[in-house]
């Protein structure tokens, strides 16, 4: 088989490196002895690296480079298991899954690292003899912040469970030098702050230049014939930039097993500054370097998809031909240019439509660079791929124009225009004449500017599309796929989201993962179905007297961290109500809010019978341009402040809006959280995940029938759960004739709230500040139903109060639930991926 290779060498990093003579390492240099996993071990190892690598003596006075040298030793244990990892892998030649996502939202990686390597307790006797603290070390990381919120987080809890359950899965992303942007709050309103957070500089990432790759960019295609008559495309005169991959390790749970995470860095060529400082402009070579490595610069922090950025979508192909050219890299180590058996043993997850450009990509990389035919490509692309949808919102959905997207990527327009040229044949065969449909389902939008629909590409290019919870997957064929569904029903399916209980329970709350191991025993790290046993202890009075006073620590952490945060004093003994995640209309932080106004005005009027002290916690970043979203965070403050300074509440009501939510914050804030508001509108919120994570701390859920809140109710029980709002097939119901302005007439408590928002009683010095938000409340037209559902929020809300007041029942719910909440562990949902997608074999390293 003739193969093109139309580019030249790269001339970058590793290039540049002299070859070793005989090109073999000595096996002296790679074999060691494994290291000690034992305190002293770990001592001298963090004496050796703060004294010699760092260069630090007894003139440090900072606690960042014990941390360092903390982590350095830490790293050195991750990456002989990765090491052996990888042997044990290649040995199996197991079958991989390549987790393509745009974000990973790790958060921070040690206190992981050491549960997961069975290094905490010699991690922290071995700091504490050197003199140190270690949650005070720990303090010192910066999150990686990698991502928006619930998707990215999910990519981080998958890639855990996988290197758990031993499963050969990498991960694919970016390396962005900015992540989510810092949230400041002043006078009331939120001001984005960069993120540098590689600043210091990251000791969890090995920088990997050998295996750097390029990407083109622009240009045109050549359609051209080799001697045989073959016809070849060569994408030619492209401005290329180099991508860097960085390692950052990911260990499985005293198993092990060490995983990689692999993120791509953009660097320029040197070939294309050369050309350009020949031609006399030094200062535009330099200028044009810099475009190029701007590609990696910035994390895009909108969680609906924000249409039409270039720079996004020069993102997205970025990540998705850089880690397919790097699957195809290593396929050629072993296989040479043999295809045949590829799709055997490669699998690759689309994290929502956002690498979607993988299908055309692989198209490209398998016919234009490897020599294979259309159908022979197609084979294995739409065998080797899987695509997983994160949004049943319309306007959430990725489209890109079709002239940007050729300009950027001229032989990639290509191939999708093939590929719906092929797929609208086969629809018409199906339904021959329905032309209606056939522009239903084009993956070209046509219009004054046509687009092309990535979901749709993923789903045509995919043999598995699936949804994140069981209601989401199910509007997903009733609705938004509907005509795919009819046309492949058997590509779709569920998979209930989940998250990582080595996280989020074990080392987030290790009171409470430590009283339960002392009842159940310590299976359920591995095994949280396990939890159940609990249930055994709900009604016994020692253990709930146990439990209690782990809360109780857990709240006054808490209260630390708002105090520390808000400035504002929270009682632990009051019932703390938080709702924490991105901002966002159909979240409904408003409805909460009116929730907290209605409280307020029942203090104010001294309707105080049955009284429960309250403290409500709310957190989220809002997408910069998105107004509401801020207007909300507004309101939240001024609310805050109004009610916080007024004598006549006496602290029976205290508001706090956190500033900066992330993931480190949730690890103080979930343990300590007595009721979890789960209460977007019905059929809105694909699954939630945070749900997940206050149940598994003992949170009892207030919450909607939407996403996966049914599954946790549905093992949580109705007497375990406080349920309020229109289900979703009420909502879509309820929107045709929907009458705001008559439920609040009709309804004295909203009225009551609605006249207090609209007097101007919480931005008294700022007339009209809340003026879009009323707006929005009164409005017919309003997509998220709060007037509708405020009633029987009050009154799930009341019934919440009520519960805390009996503190031996509550204590049961919140056993109870975390009890039931063995589903959600992303151990659970991995498994299912692998027995229904991926279909790897686990491989036992080590
Ligand atoms: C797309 C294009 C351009 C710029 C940004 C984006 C973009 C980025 C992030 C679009 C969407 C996102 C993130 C979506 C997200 O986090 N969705 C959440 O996914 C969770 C995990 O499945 C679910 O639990 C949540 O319900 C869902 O909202």
């Amino acid at each position: 088989m003739v193969v093109y290779r139309g580019l030249p060498p790269m001339n970058h990093g590793p290039s540049r490196m002299k070859p070793l003579r005989n090109g073999k390492p000595s096996s002296l240099l790679y074999e060691l002895p494994p290291l000690g996993m034992d305190e002293d071990a770990l001592a001298l190892d963090i004496r050796r690296y703060f004294g010699s690598f760092l260069g630090r003596d007894k003139h440090c006075r900072s606690s960042h480079y014990p941390y360092r040298a903390f982590v350095l030793a830490v790293r050195d244990r991750l990456m002989e298991r990765y090491k052996r990892t990888r042997i044990a892998y290649e040995k199996a030649d197991a079958k991989h899954a390549y987790y393509l996502s745009l974000e990973f939202l790790i958060g921070r990686s040690l206190g992981n690292a050491l549960l997961n390597l069975g290094l905490t307790g010699p991690g922290t006797a071995a700091i504490k003899r050197l003199g140190l603290d270690i949650e005070e070390l720990i303090d010192n990381e910066h999150d990686a912040g990698l991502g928006n919120g619930g998707l990215g987080r999910l990519a981080a809890c998958f890639l855990d469970s996988c290197a758990t359950l031993r499963l050969p899965v990498m991960g694919y992303g970016i390396r962005y030098e900015y992540g989510m942007f810092r949230q400041n709050i002043e006078q009331g309103r939120q001001v984005e702050e960069p993120d540098h957070w590689l600043r210091d500089g990251n000791p969890w990432e090995l920088e990997r230049p050998e295996h750097t790759k390029r990407v083109q960019y622009g240009g045109r295609t050549e359609h051209v014939q080799d001697p045989r008559g073959r016809i070849f495309v060569r994408w030619v005169d492209s401005k290329d930039v180099l991508a860097v991959p960085y390692d950052i390790m990911v260990p499985g749970f005293k198993n092990e097993t060490v995983n990689v995470l692999r993120l791509w860095s953009a660097a320029a060529t040197d070939e294309f500054d050369l050309g350009e400082f020949n031609a006399g402009s030094y200062p535009e070579s330099v200028a044009a370097k810099n475009a190029a490595e701007n590609i990696t610069m910035v994390l895009y922090p909108n969680d609906a998809s924000e249409n039409g950025k270039e720079l996004r979508l020069r993102q997205q192909y970025f990540l998705a031909s850089a880690s397919l050219q790097d699957v195809i890299e290593r396929w050629e180590l072993h296989h040479g240019d043999d295809f045949s058996s590829f799709a055997d043993k490669n699998c690759f997850q689309l994290n929502d439509t956002h690498p979607s450009c993988a299908v055309p990509e692989l198209m490209r990389l398998l016919m234009d660079e490897q020599g294979l035919d259309w159908d022979e490509a197609w084979m294995i692309v739409s065998s080797t791929m899987a695509y997983t949808n994160h949004t049943l919102l319309p306007e959430a959905l990725e489209k890109w124009p079709v002239r940007l997207f050729g300009q950027l990527l001229p032989r990639l327009l290509e191939i999708v225009y093939e590929i719906n040229a092929r797929f609208l044949n086969e629809v018409s065969r199906r339904w021959p004449g329905d032309n209606e449909r056939l522009a239903r389902m084009s993956l070209i939008e046509e219009g004054d500017e046509p687009q092309i629909r990535m979901a749709y590409l993923a789903i045509v290019g995919s043999f598995s599309v699936n949804g994140v919870a069981a209601l989401h997957s199910d509007l997903l064929q009733k609705g938004l796929f509907r005509d795919f569904y009819d046309l492949w029903p058997t590509k779709f399916n569920n998979k209930t989201n989940g998250v990582t209980q080595r996280r989020w329970l074990a080392s987030a709350n290790p009171e409470l993962a430590a009283l339960i191991s002392d009842s159940i025993g310590e299976d359920w790290i591995t095994n949280l179905a396990d939890l159940k046993k609990l249930e055994n202890f709900a009604d016994k009075a020692e253990f709930a007297k146990r439990w209690r006073k782990v809360k109780r620590l857990n709240k006054e952490r808490l209260a630390e961290l708002v105090k520390q945060d808000c400035k504002v004093v929270f009682n632990p003994d009051a019932l703390f109500d938080v709702q924490v995640k991105r901002i966002h209309e159909y979240k409904r932080q408003l409805l909460n809010i009116l929730h907290v106004i209605h409280l307020y005005a029942r203090l104010k009027n001294g309707e105080t019978a049955n009284w429960t002290d309250r403290c409500v916690l709310i957190g989220g970043k809002a997408a910069p341009g998105y107004v509401m979203a801020k207007c909300i965070i507004s309101l939240v403050c001024k609310v805050a402040e109004v009610v916080n300074n007024d004598p006549d509440i006496n602290g029976r009501l205290k508001v706090a809006f956190l500033p900066n939510y992330r993931v480190s914050a949730m690890e103080i804030i979930a343990p300590g959280t007595d009721l979890s508001e789960q209460i977007s509108t019905a059929g809105k919120e694909a699954s939630g995940t945070g749900n997940m994570k206050f149940m598994m701390n003992g949170a009892v859920t207030i919450g909607t029938l939407d996403g996966a809140n049914i599954e946790i109710l549905e093992e949580a029980g109705l007497d375990n759960f406080f349920l309020f709002g229109l289900t979703a097939e009420q909502v879509e119901a309820a929107r045709r004739n929907y009458d705001p302005d008559a439920i609040i007439k009709s309804d004295p408590d909203l009225k009551r709230v609605m006249t207090l928002l609209e007097s101007g009683h919480f931005n008294r010095f700022e007339k009209g500040l809340f003026d879009l938000i009323i707006a929005a409340i009164r409005s017919p037209g309003d997509p998220w139903l709060v007037a509708a559902d405020f009633r029987s929020f009050i009154d799930a809300q009341s019934k919440a109060a009520d519960a805390y007041r009996d503190q031996n029942r509550w204590t049961r719910m919140s056993i109870l639930n975390v009890a039931n909440s063995g589903k959600f562990s992303t151990d659970r949902t991995m498994e299912e991926y692998n027995a229904e997608i991926w279909k790897l074999e686990p491989v036992t390293a080590g």
